[in-house]
């Protein structure tokens, strides 16, 4: 088994659940900035030119970071990150979801359609970014509204894989200088709760 990876908030995501869950899987880096992920022979094991990748034992390719996690959850359901029972579960899938629509959606937009490194994969609009940077500061905010219940966690008290995706997701937006804003105690607080855990290292 081998997991193909790289810089970036999806790699991270998985490097984070593996490190979460004590899991060592052989890792193959990719050079995200020399372009290796859009190699001919990458695009045999991801016709989308994108990282991560995990490849099992017998050729078997799963891309996808959330499916990659779900497959290690799976082979180690300790600790749970995908929830525990029927409501749980929902709620974890439901945070995901949210967390990948509502934010990593808003600022990946940013990113891709303001940063160099992605002119050749879409038509860029730089006005599109500016929109959606704004936009960003609304999504911290209405994410500081939600955890207005004091829950420690996006899908309640456990840590989750919503959390990862949440917190990866901040990384990214600082990277393209769109912080959660200080006033949004909240969110700061839960950032930081996800951010001091031993496997943000990973
Ligand atoms: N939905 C995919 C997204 C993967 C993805 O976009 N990875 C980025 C790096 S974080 C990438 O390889 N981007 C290159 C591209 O899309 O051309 C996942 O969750 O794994």
């Amino acid at each position: 088994m081998r997991l193909y990876q790289g810089m970036g908030p999806n790699s991270y995501r998985v490097r984070i659940f593996l490190k979460e869950k004590a899991i060592e899987v052989p890792m193959v880096e990719i050079d995200f900035m020399k372009g290796e992920h859009k190699a001919p022979e990458f695009l045999t094991l991801n016709s989308l030119g994108q990282i991560p990748v995990l490849e099992l034992d017998d050729g078997t390719i799963i891309t996808e970071s959330v499916a990659i996690c779900r497959y290690f959850e799976e082979i180690h359901p300790e600790p749970p990150l995908f929830g525990s029972d029927a409501v749980s579960c929902a709620r974890v899938e439901m945070w995901n979801r949210r967390v990948e629509f509502e934010l990593f959606g808003t600022v990946g937009n940013v990113a891709l359609h303001s940063d160099a490194l992605f002119k050749d994969r879409l038509v860029q609009f730089p006005a599109f970014a500016e929109t959606e940077r704004q936009a960003v500061p609304r999504k911290w905010a209405w994410l500081d509204r939600e955890l207005a219940d004091g829950r420690p966690f996006l899908a309640g008290e456990n840590f989750s894989v919503a959390d990862i995706s949440g917190a990866v997701c901040g990384w990214l937006a600082e990277v393209f200088g769109m912080e959660i804003p200080a006033e949004l105690e909240r969110v700061q607080r839960w950032h930081e709760r996800v951010r001091s855990r031993p496997s943000w290292s990973a």
